[in-house]
């Protein structure tokens, strides 16, 4: 008997594997943007985030590394809201996840999907993850079931927001939130390092999957809601007038532009309480 004693002194249960449906999601959620924020407040809602914004499940084994990708600057006041909001969403839905600011420094052209090629490798110097999600800073799922991990075919999360009547705007739409496996974001090339300005880089994104034989996958329209933080368009983020004709030669552009052609100046690595941020320097427009 004493041996048993001892089994079950050093014996410790092995956590079993996420289910497929997180335990525990409320469904709809109340979102708003009047209540003040500070980010004092969300570290305090948020005890059990890591350093860097690093959060594992501590009742089961996630099946997938989630690494959340977000392109910024000078939105500060934004962040804010996506963490209070997004933490406790992503914890309810058993992730095991890092978040990764990646901030464009100086006052050139802003570049999206630029930032989103340098997350992905950044990333992947931190840590093994087998999952990107790209998210603007700005959107706010309204429910927890859209949820924020990798599916069988690039995902869009984003799909009716407030802003276009809770609607796809158009079929082809791929902005605002997306999610790619590692194999599928390889598969494309990754995304466009060459569209400066605003506009025309999702378009781009959604003919790389296509043009490689993958559909995209989207949640049910009454969970894929979202509210958009309202605001002007941004300085030095005006829209790009060749967005046009350069979604016309993604076919061509994609096997010398993307992944394979990143190029840029990692300037800061800075680990927050409730994410990373990543400063970097991408050069200017041509
Ligand atoms: C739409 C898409 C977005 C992208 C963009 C075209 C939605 C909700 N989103 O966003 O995914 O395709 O059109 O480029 O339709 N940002 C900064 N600082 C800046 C400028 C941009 O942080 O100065 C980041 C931030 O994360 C922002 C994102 O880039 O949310 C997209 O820019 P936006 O919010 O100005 O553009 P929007 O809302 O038209
Ligand atoms: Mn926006």
């Amino acid at each position: 008997s004493r041996k048993l004693e001892s089994n079950l002194t050093v014996t410790e249960k092995p956590l079993s594997m996420c289910p497929d449906v997180p335990q525990g999601l409320v469904g709809r959620l109340l979102i708003e943007f009047n209540s003040p924020m500070t980010m004092q407040k969300v570290q305090r809602e948020n005890p059990d985030v890591k350093d860097g914004g690093k959060y594992t499940p501590s009742d089961c084994k996630a099946k997938q590394k989630v690494a959340i990708i977000i392109p910024f600057r000078h939105r500060e006041h934004h962040l804010k809201y996506w963490l209070h909001y997004l933490h406790p969403i992503l914890r309810r839905q058993k992730i095991n996840y890092g978040i990764y600011v990646i901030n464009q420094n100086g006052e050139s052209m802003f570049n999206r999907a630029k930032l989103l090629n340098i997350g992905y490798t950044e990333a992947l110097k931190d840590g093994e993850y087998d999952c990107f999600v790209f998210s603007d800073v700005d959107l706010i799922p309204m429910d927890d079931r859209n949820v924020y991990h990798c599916y069988d075919q690039p995902r869009h999360f984003a799909i009716a927001m407030d802003k276009f009547g809770f609607r796809l705007p158009y079929t082809g739409y791929f902005g605002g939130v997306s999610g790619l496996s590692k194999e599928q974001f390889l598969k494309i090339n990754g995304f466009p390092n060459e569209y400066w300005g605003w506009g025309g880089e999702d378009d781009d994104i959604y003919n790389r999957i296509t043009l490689r034989g993958m559909k995209v996958n989207r949640p049910d329209s009454r969970i894929g809601k979202y509210r958009m933080i309202k605001h002007e368009r941004d300085k030095h983020n005006e829209p790009n007038p060749q967005r046009f004709t350069k979604i016309q030669n993604t076919k061509i552009n994609m096997l010398r532009d993307g992944i394979n052609s990143l190029k840029y100046q990692l300037l800061n690595v800075s680990r927050f309480p409730l994410y990373t941020n990543i400063t970097v320097d991408i050069g200017t427009p041509p």
